[in-house]
């Protein structure tokens, strides 16, 4: 028996699954209750990226809310001891349910019979959607073209963090990663030996890989003072990095002033329209600003950060922008510090972002190529699903 850990608090250290067992043996998920699926399909992300084979699930109540087809969908056949449906009208014929309760139970079934994966999503509404290569034509910004571009040549729709603790180190892991990217994001203020050749160096993997760089610098203040911080201090952000992004805290000066710089060098921006933390306050409005600032500014700004965009009044959004989701590993749950997981399934097919970016998941593993390959699989296999 295997079993996962649906909270995984140290990454680093911990595995998410328990237990022994051997790559390509098969393993049967077993689970109380079954509803939309998700709580099945968490867990069989995990157990097949570490080369389990699942293909079926056995529950003791199927609740029949969509569960048994979002499972099909994902190649695991549902056995259930009893439905929802049936257990009701057993317990009434037996005198131990009123026919009312009865009644409101079918009643809810009957209106709740198929639900998305994710609360709210409904499948049966669901809008087709584009390839990367159709929205590349519709990018105004040549680098987020571009981005669409090596995402499609890549089969990749992933953005490693490279949270690394030096610059040899960071410059280490773009070799082993290199082939498995679309992105590489960095946060150059944390490299104790950074040096002014560190940007060619890094370019020099990125041209043999065919990756973008991206220095997640999220840029806050007014239009005036990110000139000069993208441009000088001791970084040189401009010269070297690809996309950078800024927080809309205070008003679109800060694009105007970005762009100032950035568009004469071909670079492009993304926005934070969301963040992964717990309690963070990018929501609603503020979500809602950052896709006017963007739509106004659709020469230099290529997409978002963001988690949700799927809920995003009037989803989907313009599909020249690119979605990139950061809080991505294979199980759901967060670390200490306020940090939230998502799985790349759920991030990519559910909540409609196009990229994912994982730091602690690929960077703390044993082995960071192959994690690589493996949140790429995973990434890219939710895409096409989306695609169909
Ligand atoms: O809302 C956000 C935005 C960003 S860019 N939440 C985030 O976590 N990030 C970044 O994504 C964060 O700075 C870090 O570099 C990365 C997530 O790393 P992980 O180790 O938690 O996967």
């Amino acid at each position: 028996m295997v079993m996962r850990r649906k909270e995984v608090k140290d990454y680093g250290t911990s595995k998410s699954i328990e237990g022994s067992f051997q790559k390509d043996q098969t393993c049967l998920i077993v689970e109380d209750l079954v509803t939309s699926g998700t709580s099945v399909l968490e867990t069989a992300l995990p157990l097949r990226a570490a080369g389990l084979k699942v293909t079926d699930a056995v529950v003791l109540i199927d609740r029949e809310q969509g569960g048994r087809e979002n499972l099909e969908e994902n190649g695991i056949k549902l056995h259930a001891i009893i439905k929802l449906s049936e257990m009701v009208r057993v317990l009434r014929e037996k005198g131990k349910l009123e026919e009312e309760v009865e009644k409101g139970v079918l009643k809810f079934l009957e209106e709740n019979r198929k639900v998305g994966v994710v609360k709210g999503v409904d499948k049966s509404v669901r809008v087709k959607v584009s390839g990367f290569e159709e929205r590349a034509k519709l990018a105004k910004n040549e680098m987020g073209k571009r981005l669409f571009e090596v995402m499609v040549k890549k089969e990749s729709n992933l953005c490693v963090a490279a949270d690394v603790g030096t610059a040899e180190e960071l410059l280490e892991l773009a070799e082993k990663v290199g082939p498995e990217i679309c992105l590489l994001k960095t946060h150059v203020d944390i490299l104790p030996d950074f040096t002014p050749g560190f940007g060619a160096k890094l370019r020099a993997i990125a041209d043999k890989y065919n990756f973008l760089i991206f220095e997640d610098r999220k840029f806050a203040d007014i239009g005036n003072t990110v000139t000069m911080q993208y441009e000088g201090g001791i970084f040189h952000i401009l010269d070297w990095a690809d996309i950078v992004n800024c927080h809309i805290i205070s008003g679109p000066g800060i694009v105007d002033g970005l762009k100032l710089k950035g568009l004469p060098r071909g670079r492009g921006l993304l926005l934070l329209a969301e963040m992964s933390s717990a309690g963070n306050f990018a929501k609603g409005d503020y979500t809602a600003a950052a896709v006017k600032i963007a739509e106004e500014h659709s020469d230099f700004v290529i997409g978002f950060i963001s988690v949700n965009p799927a809920s995003w009044p009037g989803a989907p959004v313009n599909p020249a922008f690119i979605q990139a989701t950061p809080g991505v590993q294979m199980v759901t749950g967060g670390d200490a510090l306020g940090q939230q997981y998502n799985t790349p399934y759920s991030v990519i097919f559910d909540r409609g972002s196009d990229i994912i970016i994982v730091g602690r998941g690929i960077i703390k593993a044993a082995d960071p190529a192959e994690a690589a390959r493996e949140f790429r699989l995973q990434g890219w296999d939710a895409y096409l699903a989306k695609c169909t």
